[in-house]
């Protein structure tokens, strides 16, 4: 064996055991970890290298990993795994199961990335995982499948669709057809509802009119199908609505599968603005009903994450991006985001705290000048708390 092969995988070892840090930056709504949780760097050799001498004598990086990123998460046995999207240096995305016994460190990737049935030779790509415990005892995996779009002259014309598969084990995966959304010619960021909904599998879906615009797609959609084997939606009815001059102007789409609590369901989903740099995606949340898990009952205004300091710098800056979250045992909530689509990085807060965020912070009052009155009504009353206290 070419010694290097001993000193990268040394490396390798010493950063998939590095520990994280809390970082010291407040917010009280949650902590962010310094360390990402997922890199092209943890991606084991066996994945990049020839290490046949005969074949590779100088020891080259035949397939190489170019970025980690949109990961989908679950919790299973006290585990946390996260299924990435990892993306080679062809461009080309897939996905692979990376697991740690803590929910901020020591992610390693199993054996094999997951191999797709090839169900449909027209699909050129996948991405972005969303993992749902469904109450029919499956673990439902929706993701991006994406095809060339041949009616048009353009190279770069691309079709989204929503791919589903399902296992009960995470290592064996049957793949169903792709969701047919009867009013939108294009998905992604489709999220699978763990609860029937009268007896129905429930879809947040993302109408769009094309690829990249979702033109008449008013935001995060949410449509039911009887029969997930055969999985036809008809009709999209509106849950989280894009709005002018705000966090998802440009476009939404629902993130990680939404967390059941006492108050209602949370979502934490992505919004997008358009600005002269390109797009801005960050982070933010909202409730649904309980028994109505389309009916927006909460939007706090503004975003919950937006990239920074570091996670702003990679293939696509100015990208925060969640499809992921786990809330373990004791009821500790990490969201993991992928950033300027290159790497994983993970946020910590409670159940407690995000129904609190949620539910108290205050909305969107759309314009500056009502945005200036909402922030000069609390000035004046924590300058009388602060008066009553002498300060
Ligand atoms: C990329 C995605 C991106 C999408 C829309 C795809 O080809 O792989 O990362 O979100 O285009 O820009
Ligand atoms: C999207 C997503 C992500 C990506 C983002 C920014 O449309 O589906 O894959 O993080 O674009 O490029």
């Amino acid at each position: 064996m070419n010694p290097k092969y001993y000193e990268e995988l040394k490396k390798y070892e010493e950063y998939i055991n590095r520990k994280n840090i809390p970082s010291d930056d407040y917010n009280g709504i949650f902590t962010r970890w310094n360390n990402p949780v997922l890199t092209a760097k943890s991606i084991p050799l066996t994945w990049q290298y020839d290490l046949d001498d005969k074949t590779n004598p100088h020891f080259m990086k035949r397939l190489g990993i170019n970025a980690v990123l949109n990961s989908g998460a679950i919790y299973l046995n006290n585990k946390y795994y996260l299924i990435a999207r990892i993306e080679g240096w062809d461009r080309k995305s897939f996905f692979g199961i990376a697991e740690s016994d803590s929910p901020v460190d020591g992610f390693r990737f199993w054996d094999y990335p997951i191999l797709l049935e090839d169900t449909d030779k027209e699909e050129t790509n996948v991405y972005d995982v969303r993992l749902t415990q469904h109450e029919d005892g499956y673990i439902y995996g929706v993701f991006c499948s994406e095809s060339k779009d041949k009616t048009t002259s353009d190279l770069s014309a691309a079709v989204a669709a929503a791919g589903i598969i399902r296992t009960k084990d995470l290592k064996t995966w049957e793949r169903l057809p792709n969701l047919i959304t009867k009013r939108s010619p294009q998905q992604r960021n489709v999220v699978l509802h763990p609860e029937f909904v009268d007896g129905k599998y429930a879809f947040y879906t993302r109408p769009m009119d094309g690829f990249i615009e979702t033109g008449s797609g008013g935001g995060i959609g949410f449509g039911v199908c009887e029969d997930i084997t055969k999985p036809v939606v008809d009709e999209e009815i509106m849950t989280s609505i894009r709005k002018y001059h705000t966090i998802t102007e440009a476009k939404n789409g629902a993130g990680a599968v939404p967390i059941k609590t006492d108050r209602g369901w949370i979502h934490i989903a992505h919004g997008v603005r358009n600005t002269a740099a390109g797009l801005r995606y960050v982070i933010y949340a909202f409730a649904t009903d309980l028994n109505k898990p389309e009916k927006v009952i909460a939007e706090p205004s503004g975003y919950l994450i937006a990239p920074e300091g570091e996670e702003r710098v990679g293939d696509v800056s100015n990208v925060a991006f969640t499809n992921g979250a786990i809330v373990n045992k004791n009821n500790e909530l990490y969201i993991y985001y992928g950033a300027a689509d290159t790497r994983m990085y993970v946020a910590s807060t409670t159940i407690e705290k995000i129904v609190d965020y949620v539910f108290n912070t205050p909305e969107d009052p759309l314009r500056s000048v009502l945005c200036v009155e909402q922030r000069c009504k609390m000035i004046e009353n924590n300058l009388k708390i602060l008066a009553e206290q002498g300060e």
